[in-house]
């Protein structure tokens, strides 16, 4: 049994306003259920950073600056779906690099290091599975310099002091020469934030009670699935998309492995996620509390994202 989760589970579901991580979801059929988000017209992120990226490689190549061959961590790789742009550009110009993409999941790795080795022949590739910050580390005690990767409005999960630890974290573990590129979500129309996460399919409804459907089924719960919705908003003043589970009756859930009950009211709430969404100012400021200080923004044609270059 996985012991952090359990704990968590019994932590979120016990707590006064219930809450449980969005970093559960991605179990095998969540990381589906996240593809099937990342191909939704409404999910706007993913287009937006595959045009960057698409567009922009070389402007990207020409501020690292790098005057010898580098290496490019990729932290939480997954599908590499967007990264694939940049690497086929570097190959192609014939630049002198390592790609060292890292992710917790073995199968996603195992999945991404064979499209890459098929697709990217010259590639030089070296996955890594594992925690972030061991592999960072052994990195850093390198004398090659690493362009970090972590794409994907990804810090957008965390809280704003959690967030500022982690790129902390980041900084801390890298050399002088060493750059962060980093994708974030900017404030923008509200109604398009709110229709990338409220999508009228339902997908990102099925990727949040999947989470239920994990705990049924790796904890011997018994969440009636259809007993549960979704609802989720947005706060254009402080940028914050809320996810949340609702429980739509008066119920009672058992868990078996956890020894647990928990009782919910009709219509109370399961806090799942935080997507939250940054205007260019406050990454100014967010990065300068992490010791970074920003180089470029690369933002696509509509200035929905950027993938922005921090030096230390
Ligand atoms: C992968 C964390 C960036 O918050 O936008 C997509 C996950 N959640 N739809 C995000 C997600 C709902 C996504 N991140």
């Amino acid at each position: 049994m996985n012991n952090t989760f359990a704990k968590d589970i019994i932590k979120g579901l016990t707590a006064e306003n219930k809450h449980l991580s969005s970093k559960y979801f991605y179990d095998d059929n969540g990381s589906r259920i996240f593809q099937e988000i990342m191909q939704m017209p409404e999910y706007y992120l993913t287009d937006s950073e595959f045009e960057i990226l698409s567009l922009q490689s070389q402007q990207i190549v020409d501020a690292l600056d790098f005057n010898q061959p580098f290496n490019i961590i990729e932290l939480g790789a997954g599908d590499g779906f967007k990264t694939f742009k940049l690497l086929e550009h570097l190959v192609n110009t014939e630049v002198e690099f390592n790609y060292v993409p890292i992710d917790i999941s073995q199968e996603a790795i195992t999945i991404l290091t064979e499209k890459l080795k098929k697709r990217l022949p010259k590639l030089s590739i070296q996955p890594k599975v594992g925690d972030y910050f061991e592999i960072l580390k052994e990195e850093s005690e390198n004398e090659i310099p690493s362009l970090l990767l972590f794409l994907g409005s990804n810090v957008g999960n965390y809280l704003e002091d959690q967030a500022i630890d982690l790129l902390k974290l980041f900084n801390q573990n890298m050399n002088v020469n060493d750059k962060l590129l980093i994708g974030i979500d900017l404030k923008k129309n509200p109604i398009t934030v709110h229709n990338a996460y409220y999508d009228k399919l339902g997908v990102t409804k099925r990727f949040n009670l999947n989470l239920l459907i994990r705990i049924n089924r790796e904890f011997d719960a018994n969440f009636k699935i259809d007993d549960f919705d979704f609802y989720c908003h947005y706060n254009p003043l402080n940028g914050e998309v809320k996810s949340y589970i609702v429980s739509l009756k008066s119920q009672e859930v058992h868990i078996q492995k956890l020894d647990t009950t928990i009782a919910f009211e009709q219509n109370e709430l399961i806090w799942t996620e935080l997507s939250k969404k940054y205007a260019l100012s406050e990454i100014e400021v967010l990065a300068g509390q992490a010791n970074f200080s920003i180089k470029n923004h690369f933002l696509d044609c509509k200035h929905y994202f950027t993938d922005s270059l921090w030096v230390k």
